[in-house]
């Protein structure tokens, strides 16, 4: 089996304003902390490290509407949105740690600016699609995906540092995996825009290669796009990610989990992917902070080749006596 080489640059995004609960800043230390960058090294990737984006404070940053904090989100997200156009530019396949799920935002934003034709493969419990409008918490990681695609444009208002955000994606380019707390009015823009969803019903009854094979086979109707994978950890099962602001039980296990990043990375197609959603200081024990970000980081190694049969170097030879 011959190994293909990936070059990966990671971008580090601390931050954690566009959700209440403090912690999820820490996500990107946490996940290198897990041995990232020397695991990767170790399946034979190019790895560049960005750092950590620096995010000033934003102040009397009052609601708009019920929309808790938008200046410091649309703030940071411009800055991820040009970091990650420059790890794009680079020639690197973009690994964006978070963060709260609102950098997603800038992230896709970013990667569209490069890759004006792709397609998004959305892992989550939640849907992320609320707007400003729909949201019943305010909170903006609570609805990224509403600000980027062309066909709700017409529902978003005008906020405070938003007003660099174009729309970048259109419903037929997107696949949702692993929902199973969707609010109704989400649900609604779902059916509405017609959008291709995989709950954790559909994991149960198809099975994740079917699954797999079925998001492929949308996403690649036409022509062969782009990836744009955005993970976030509270897809998987509380029992493996204990450590995220908004677990739900009955999740994807870590096989499934792991299998949905082994198959996209052998399409050849992967092009960006988030990793949000990683609070450490929400865990029981210190134990549960390094479970979930070992996770995060296997999630990762599946995006750049590893694969569970093992594998070797291409110019390997049997040592001889
Ligand atoms: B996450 C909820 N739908 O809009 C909302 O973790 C939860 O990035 C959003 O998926 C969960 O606030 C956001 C109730
Ligand atoms: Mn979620
Ligand atoms: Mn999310
Ligand atoms: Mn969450």
């Amino acid at each position: 089996l011959r190994r293909q080489l990936h070059s990966v640059g990671i971008v580090g995004a601390p931050f954690s304003r566009g959700q209440p609960r403090d912690g999820v800043q820490r996500g990107p230390d946490v996940i290198r902390g897990a041995g990232l960058v020397r695991k990767l090294e170790g399946q034979d990737c190019m790895v560049k490290d960005y750092g950590n984006l620096i995010f000033e404070e934003v102040s009397n940053d009052h609601p708009f509407g019920t929309t808790k904090q938008p200046r410091a989100v649309g703030l940071a997200n411009k800055q991820v949105a040009d970091a990650v156009q420059r790890v794009k530019n680079d020639g690197y396949t973009c690994v964006m740690l978070g963060g709260d799920h609102s950098l997603a935002i800038g992230s896709i934003h970013g990667h569209a600016a490069c890759r004006p034709e792709l397609s998004v493969v959305w892992v989550d419990a939640h849907a992320d699609i609320n707007t400003p409008l729909t949201s019943p918490t305010g909170n903006i990681h609570g609805q990224p995906m509403s600000y980027l695609i062309h066909e709700l444009h017409n529902k978003i208002p005008v906020m405070p540092n938003f007003s660099w955000i174009q729309p970048c994606v259109t419903a037929k380019d997107i696949v949702y995996i692993g929902l199973r707390d969707v609010d109704p009015e989400e649900h609604y823009i779902l059916k509405h825009l017609g959008i291709k969803t995989f709950s954790m019903t559909e994991v149960d009854s198809l099975g994740i290669a079917r699954v797999m094979e079925q998001t492929c086979d949308h996403i690649f109707s036409k022509i062969k796009k782009p990836i744009h994978l955005s993970y976030d950890i509270d897809a998987l099962d509380p029992s493996l990610a204990p450590a995220t602001g908004t677990p739900v039980i009955g999740g994807l296990t870590y096989r499934e989990g792991i299998y949905i990043t082994e198959y996209l990375c052998q399409t050849g197609l992967l092009s960006a992917i988030d990793i949000v959603e990683v609070n450490p200081k929400l865990a029981k024990r210190e134990e549960e902070a390094q479970l979930t970000a070992s996770v995060a980081v296997d999630l990762v190694l599946g995006c750049f080749g590893r694969v569970r049969e093992g594998s070797h170097r291409a110019d390997y030879k049997i040592p001889e006596p």
